[in-house]
């Protein structure tokens, strides 16, 4: 293996080396429909415009990982690390033997026979990110061209946002024409209730909206109460999944970017679904039937 060229964060912490095996067995198919890779930086630079420098986490880690969990199936979303330089996630892609699909971050400049080679490599969506620390976000009108010009593709679009953040976009995100996927709930803040003002903003911004769904992933990155149990995110995740049993997607977040108080092991975060999603029946739709439904939909 070349050298990296790229020195990461100092306070960067790196994957769990060793997560312990599951106790929950994951269903037959299951998706992991949230993950990431990083370069490796030698083969595909981060970008220069990038607030964070990671350690490497490549494809074969990734396979490794999901072979461990139980998982069948992974959704790399493109991290802001890479910019709109997708390779690395196209790259893994192509050596996941069709078991992995992406989602890509594009730009005003993209042509459509980009588009449809992006298409053709297992893009079936685009991110826009919100998260002032991670990117500085393109202007609203940019992001509703993109988001008009991919409807043809019957992509989705993935948004990133924190809660505090929803009021300001609301209307925006309401407005997009095709299927939107919030990541994390929109970053709750978990020592405010479940049923309180805010969360009741999110829920109503699905209700309003069949076409939002809603990852319910990432407890390590909400939680306050911490691990192994995230106990505190439990009540949120859970009425997500209740109300909206058909728009739900989970994935683990590997390699869990930008975590400063602890990594989590993802054994752990396999235990945590059965806690959100109580029934067999829950269980196969948030982890196999609406991620087909999304990303593999001429196998659903
Ligand atoms: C996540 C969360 C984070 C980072 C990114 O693309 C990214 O850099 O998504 C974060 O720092 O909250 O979804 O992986």
């Amino acid at each position: 293996m070349k050298e990296t060229p790229f020195t990461m964060d100092e306070d960067w912490l790196v994957y769990h080396p060793d997560p312990h095996k599951p106790e929950f067995r994951l269903p037959a198919g299951a998706v992991d429909a949230h993950c990431h890779v990083f370069g490796p930086g030698a083969e595909f630079p981060f970008a220069p415009e990038r607030k964070y420098t990671p350690c490497d986490a490549s494809k074969d880690d990734l396979w490794a990982l999901r072979d461990h969990l139980g998982f069948a199936r992974n959704v790399i979303v493109q991290a802001t690390c890479h910019g709109s330089d997708n390779r690395a996630m196209l790259d893994a892609i192509a050596h996941s033997q069709g078991r992995a699909r992406g989602v890509a971050t594009v730009t005003r400049d993209i042509s459509d026979a980009e588009l449809d080679a992006l298409h053709d490599a297992g893009i079936r969506g685009v991110r826009f990110n919100f998260v002032k620390r991670l990117v500085d976000a393109l202007p609203l009108d940019t992001l509703e061209e993109i988001a008009g010009r991919i409807e043809r593709l019957g992509w989705h679009v993935v948004i990133y946002f924190e809660a505090c953040d929803l009021p300001e976009y609301f209307n925006f995100f309401s407005a997009l024409p095709s299927t939107v996927v919030v990541d994390h709930m929109g970053r709750p803040d978990v020592n405010k209730s479940a049923d309180g003002e805010e969360f009741d903003l999110f829920i109503r911004l699905l209700a309003d909206n069949d076409n939002i769904w809603s990852k319910v992933s990432c407890p390590d990155r909400l939680s306050c109460s911490g691990p192994p149990d995230y106990s505190d995110v439990v009540p949120f995740a859970r009425r997500v999944v209740e109300t909206f049993p058909d728009r739900v997607l989970w994935g683990t977040d590997w390699p869990h970017p930008n975590l400063k108080s602890h990594m989590p092991d993802d054994g752990d975060l396999v235990d945590f679904i059965p806690r959100i999603a109580t029934t067999t029946d829950l269980q196969h739709k948030l982890l196999v039937s609406n991620p087909m439904r999304l990303y593999w939909p001429e196998e659903a």
